[in-house]
Order: structure tokens, then sequence, then C-alpha cells
């Protein structure tokens, strides 16, 4: 060994502690699950790679070609009203959103970005049903390529996951609910129990 030079350190990787308590988890099996997936047309050279994947993820995922549903708008804008419109339908257990923006010489981008994140994220948390978001948000069309099934993989593909996922966390959490909560009974005067006048405060 030259002077100077440094034996390597052994490192121990420790493994993370058990988790105290079990998790509820998603599964990642859309058999019986009921998918909607809203594609933009603007950029559609990446748009129609990010749908490919997507509906090539929850077809392996084990969901039936019927049970997915293809809707088309004319840009990113777009994809939250449709998305709202098919969330408040009760028919779907995820809605996959898929998109591309690219910063142009303006302020265009940064006016849709925000709304269609905001608008997104909103029509989830308002409905209850799970929003995947697959919308591309680049710079560049180079980075817009790699991402829908280049260096970077799909987007899409990932996005149909993360619904299949959600889908199937919805339902774990809505059944751990169902099963450890009693069901909510609205008081009214003939069903209120009278406490008795022992505990009554004077
Ligand atoms: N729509 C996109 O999906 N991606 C873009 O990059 C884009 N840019 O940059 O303009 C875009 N614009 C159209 C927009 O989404 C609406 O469809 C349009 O404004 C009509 O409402």
């Amino acid at each position: 060994m030259l002077g100077g030079e440094k034996t390597a350190k052994k490192i121990k990787i420790e493994r993370p502690p058990e988790p105290a308590i079990p998790a509820i988890e998603g599964g990642l099996s859309a058999a019986g699950r009921r998918f909607a997936v809203v594609v933009s047309r603007f950029n559609a050279f990446i748009t129609e790679r990010l749908f490919q994947s997507a509906y090539d993820g929850l077809l392996r995922s084990g969901a039936k070609k019927k049970d997915i549903a293809l809707v088309r708008v004319p840009g990113a804008f777009e994809i939250p009203s449709a998305a709202r419109m098919l969330a408040e339908t009760g028919k779907y257990d995820a809605i996959i959103c898929l998109g591309c923006l690219i910063r142009g010489d303006t302020a265009h981008y940064d006016v849709i970005v925000n709304e269609v994140t905001r608008g997104i994220g909103q029509s989830a948390q308002e409905t209850g049903v799970p929003h995947a978001f697959g919308v591309l948000t680049c710079e560049t069309l180079e980075q817009a390529i790699d991402r829908a099934g280049l260096k970077m993989g799909n987007k899409g593909f990932e996005a149909a996951l993360a619904a299949v996922e959600m889908a199937s966390l919805t339902d774990g959490i809505r059944r751990s609910a169902a099963g450890t909560r009693k069901p909510a009974v609205r008081r009214t005067k003939t069903n209120r129990k009278k406490r008795p006048a022992t505990s009554r405060k004077p």
C-alpha cells in the first residue's frame, strides 16, 4: 500500500426498526376496480405515450378493459373539470390525470400549471375519489420525452400504479373505520337518552 492511503472503512447498514403498529396500506391489485383516465390532447406526442403506459399498468395490475374509461380533453387546463365530473358520478375507484405542460416564453405555463395542480388536488379532496397526478411540468421537450418512456421511465405508468394503490388504500381506510367505529346516529328529540337523575348537575 502507498504511504498516506487509507484502508476503506466497513460501513454497517442497520435495518430500520419494525413499526410499532401495523399500517393500513393499499395493494397493487386493480381487479374488480373501475378507473377513468383523463388525457389532454395538447402535446399529444407525449400524452399518448403517457396514456399507453398507464393503460398497460392498469391491465397488468388486473383491471379489465371494460372497467377503464378514456376521456380526452383539449389541454391540461381542462383536466380538473373533467376529472371532477367523472369523480362525482361515483362510478370510478380512481381517476388518472395525464397531460404535458412545457414552459414557453410567456407566463401562460405558470398560470396553467398552478391551476391544474390545485384543481386536481381539490377534486380529489372534495370528492373523496383518489386522483393520480400524471401531468408533466417540464422546461423542455427533451425533459418531457425522457418522462414519457425514455431515460426517466414513464410517468403514465407511475400514475396508474399510484391510482391502483390509492383505490385500494381508500377501501382499506373505509373498512377499517367501519370496523372500529359505531355508525353515527343523529340525535333527535325522540332518541336522545335522558341522563339518570344522579348524574345531572344541580
Ligand atoms: N396545454 C397543455 O396541455 N400543455 C401546454 O404546454 C400548454 N401551453 O403551453 O399552452 C397548454 N395550453 C392550452 C391550455 O391547457 C388550454 O387547453 C387552453 O388554454 C384552452 O382553455
